[in-house]
Parts: C-alpha cells; sequence; structure tokens
C-alpha cells in the first residue's frame, strides 16, 4: 500500500499542481455549472443546488399525487364519487406548505443577491466595455490604460487554445483581491459573462453596471458574450487569466508600456472628432 503510494505521490502533485493552474471552460456533455472560483459563483451555485432539491421534490410529490388519484379514482375502481367540496385541514396546509417553502426560497435568494451586488471594500476596479464585436478593458486604478480584446480566428490557433474562446488580449486580474467589475456598452447591449467566477452581467450604452469577483484559484476562465447582440454575438469570447499579486504587478508594469491610456482615445475623441482606432 505504502509503495504504491510512494508511485501517486507524484502524480498526486502533478495533478495538485494542475489544479492551481485550471483552465475553466465549457466542455462536451457537461452537467451543471463550471467549478466556481469566485465566492459570488460559489454561492450561486449552491443556491442552484437548493433549488434543484426543492424542484425535484415539489415535481415528485404532484407526479405521485396525479398517478395515485388516476388509478384510485377513476372511473372503474371508485364508480361512486365523494361529494365532499371542503376540508379545513387540507386547504390551510394547501396554502401554508407553499408559503413556508417560498420563504426558504426567498431568504437564501435576497441575501445572494444583495451579496453579489457590490463589494464592501473593493480593492481594484476594472471596466469592462462591450464593442460589436469584440471587449475592451480599462484598468483605472493603474495607470488607466486600456486595451482590446479580440477573439483568435481558426486558422491562427495556437496549440492549446480553444476554438471561439481564445482571445488576442486576455483581461489578467490578481488571485484573492476583491474587485470591483463595472461593464457598460459602446454601442448595442451585449453581456459580460464568465461562468466560474461571475454571474452574467449587462452591458448596457450609457450606463455602467456593478458587480465584483474574487478570484480563487490561478488560471484562465473563459466566457462569452450572452447577449445577442449582432452578427459576430458567438464570436467575442473573454478570456480572464488569474495570476498572483506579484505576477499581476509585474504585468501591469509592462502593459503601461504596451497599451494607450483610457484617456488619451478620450481626448483625441474630444480634439479632432475621431477615436485613436
Ligand atoms: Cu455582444
Amino acid at each position: 500500500m505504502i509503495k504504491r503510494l510512494r508511485v501517486l505521490a507524484p502524480l498526486i502533485a502533478t495533478c495538485a499542481a494542475a489544479g492551481s493552474a485550471l483552465a475553466a471552460a465549457p466542455e462536451p456533455w457537461r452537467l451543471g455549472f463550471q467549478t466556481a472560483a469566485s465566492p459570488v459563483m460559489e454561492r450561486i451555485s449552491e443556491f442552484h443546488n437548493l433549488l434543484l432539491v426543492i424542484i425535484t421534490g415539489i415535481t415528485v410529490f404532484v407526479l405521485g399525487l396525479m398517478v395515485y388519484v388516476a388509478l384510485r379514482f377513476n372511473e372503474n375502481s371508485n364508480p361512486v364519487p365523494s361529494k365532499t367540496t371542503h376540508n379545513t385541514v387540507l386547504e390551510v396546509l394547501w396554502t401554508a406548505v407553499p408559503v413556508v417553502i417560498l420563504m426558504v426560497i426567498a431568504v437564501p435568494s435576497f441575501k445572494l443577491l444583495y451579496f453579489m451586488d457590490r463589494a464592501q471594500n473593493a480593492e481594484m476596479t476594472i471596466k469592462v466595455i462591450g464593442h460589436q464585436w469584440y471587449w475592451s478593458y480599462e484598468y483605472p486604478d493603474h495607470g488607466d490604460f486600456t486595451f482590446d480584446s479580440f477573439m483568435v480566428p481558426d486558422d491562427e490557433l495556437k496549440d492549446g487554445q480553444p476554438r471561439l474562446l481564445a482571445v488576442d488580449n486576455k483581461v489578467v486580474l490578481p488571485i484573492d483581491t476583491d474587485i470591483r467589475v463595472l461593464v457598460t456598452s459602446d454601442d448595442v447591449l451585449h453581456a459580460w459573462a464568465v461562468p466560474a467566477l461571475i454571474t452574467k452581467l449587462d452591458a448596457v450604452p450609457g450606463r455602467i453596471n456593478e458587480t465584483w469577483m474574487r478570484i480563487n484559484r490561478q488560471g484562465t476562465y473563459y466566457g462569452q458574450c450572452s447577449e445577442l447582440c449582432g452578427v459576430n454575438h458567438g464570436f467575442m469570447p473573454v478570456a480572464v487569466e488569474a495570476v498572483s499579486k506579484e505576477a499581476f504587478r509585474t504585468w501591469v508594469k509592462t502593459a503601461k508600456k504596451e497599451f494607450a491610456r483610457a484617456d488619451t482615445d478620450a481626448l483625441q475623441v474630444a480634439e479632432t472628432g475621431t477615436g485613436a482606432r
């Protein structure tokens, strides 16, 4: 047994290392959600599991009742029907029990709504802007640089890059940090969605929607635009790369040099009436 464990040890270590840098993406035939990697998504998954138990219970109970009624009270088995019209106990029960069930759903539901609404003390902010048909990101707390993120077309995919999900510039974010996420749009409705991290949030032109996330594990998390936004709606994926805080600081230094300042664009628009793009 010990020998076997010794053989398995490197394998377990490799798996653990791989687990810490997992990529979260859709898989063929997956049932249920992607493994949650942020507290908001963890709670959403838990709430979903609670609802699944409740609706399964209700469905099985109602189906059982209907089968019983159909067999027990059909014309053959029950030729002389009862004329009963009221049953106080039954009426009180079938009013009270649904109320109790609704309360059991409502209390955690409202708690979750307020929990996912906004971060109490966000450590940084990222702004997500939807365009037809790509995303751009701004880092207002780290020098206000901005960049666009386009899908990698099929003929340019490198090894390991998932088709329809890989992008040229990933959103790099630090783990274990409360991140305020501001989402808006430049043209039509889009929705920023990364199933492992965050619930989908609509990108509405002229309006900023807010939510937050705290990424638990390093890795690449994929998502897609989730609001039908035009012909290339299916080709504006989201890729979030979660790295350690130190790696994030290093990335910010290079990103500041590589990418434009968010306000330069606005300035050019104001001066010349045209954007830098
Ligand atoms: Cu879109």
